[in-house]
């Protein structure tokens, strides 16, 4: 019951080439934030492709979305019927991009928190991993413009899904990663419930059991300046109670095969 840790990587693991990139960006009323972000990756990484996941947001992001699809081939647009929440918008984009045959998929908010010219280092760490996860909470890391209150909410809750699931993973609720298509594909992704915060740590706590090796990269988060913040009371809730079932579902677990191991001292000698 006890989950593999997570393999490190080191020069020697280097797997070569990564292959074809997608990035992936959810939006939900972000007309403004959208099209500066996809000239920065597309400026910091030209040779990746931008699949936008609109939710037919109110503000008409989705038709700014095709104004830039229209004019750049790089740059596709998934639109969804209404808002369903980031998990549901990703599983989406996983979809799409599994079945085109990208080798590396790419979450990036799309209201600048994560910044695209520090794309090519989360690409490069991921030559010798499966998962890699941009962390503010590593050596390195750190977040700008953020009231304290966000700081604790993010570093409390790092720790308690840390303490509960055991994870050597600083930070398991960031929404900056890359995947390989092939890590995604042994994730089981199709009965992932997860949807605000939650289904960030949900990915990870699959990746981490399958035995996929996650690397963390230190990032620079920064917060939005434009647009309005999706997170709510509910989004944390979520995911105080999933955590909280899968980590209580875990430890008992592992308490039951500490229970059905033989006493210790029947092996000692005699
Ligand atoms: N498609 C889709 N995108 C969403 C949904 N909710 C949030 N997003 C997008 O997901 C990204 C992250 O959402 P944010 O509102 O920035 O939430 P956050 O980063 O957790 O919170 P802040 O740090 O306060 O900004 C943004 O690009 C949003 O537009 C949703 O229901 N559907
Ligand atoms: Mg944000």
């Amino acid at each position: 019951m006890t989950h593999p840790a997570p393999r490190t990587a080191d020069a020697s693991s280097d797997r070569g080439p990564i292959g074809r990139v997608v990035v992936l960006i959810p939006t939900y009323n972000e007309r403004e934030n959208l099209p500066r972000i996809v000239a920065r990756v597309r400026a910091a990484v030209p040779e990746a492709d931008v699949l936008v996941l609109d939710d037919n947001s109110p503000d008409g992001t989705g038709e700014v979305a095709d104004g830039l699809a229209a004019v750049d081939e790089h740059v596709r647009v998934l639109h969804r019927q209404g808002k369903e929440g980031l998990g549901a918008a990703y599983l989406a984009g996983f979809d799409w991009a599994l079945e085109q045959g990208y080798d590396a998929l790419v979450e990036m908010d799309a209201d600048g928190s994560h910044q695209p010219e520090q794309l090519p280092s989360l690409l490069e760490a991921l030559r010798g991993a499966d998962v890699v996860l941009g962390s503010r909470w590593v050596p390195g890391g750190t977040v700008v413009n953020w009231p304290l209150s966000r700081k604790a909410l993010s570093v409390g809750g790092n720790i308690y899904i840390k303490a509960l699931l055991g994870m050597p993973v600083g930070d398991a609720t960031g929404g900056y990663r890359v995947y390989r298509a092939a890590a995604l594909r042994l994730m089981d992704l199709h009965d992932v419930a997860s949807q605000g915060y939650c289904f960030q740590v949900d990915l990870v706590w699959r990746a981490v059991r399958r035995g996929l090796t996650v690397r963390e990269v230190p990032i620079t988060f920064v917060e939005r300046e434009i647009g309005d913040s999706k997170m709510s009371k509910d989004i944390v809730r979520e995911s105080m109670r999933r955590i909280t079932a899968w980590g209580a579902t875990y430890r008992a677990g592992q308490l039951r095969a500490l229970t059905r191991r033989e006493p210790t001292w029947h092996r000692l000698p005699q």
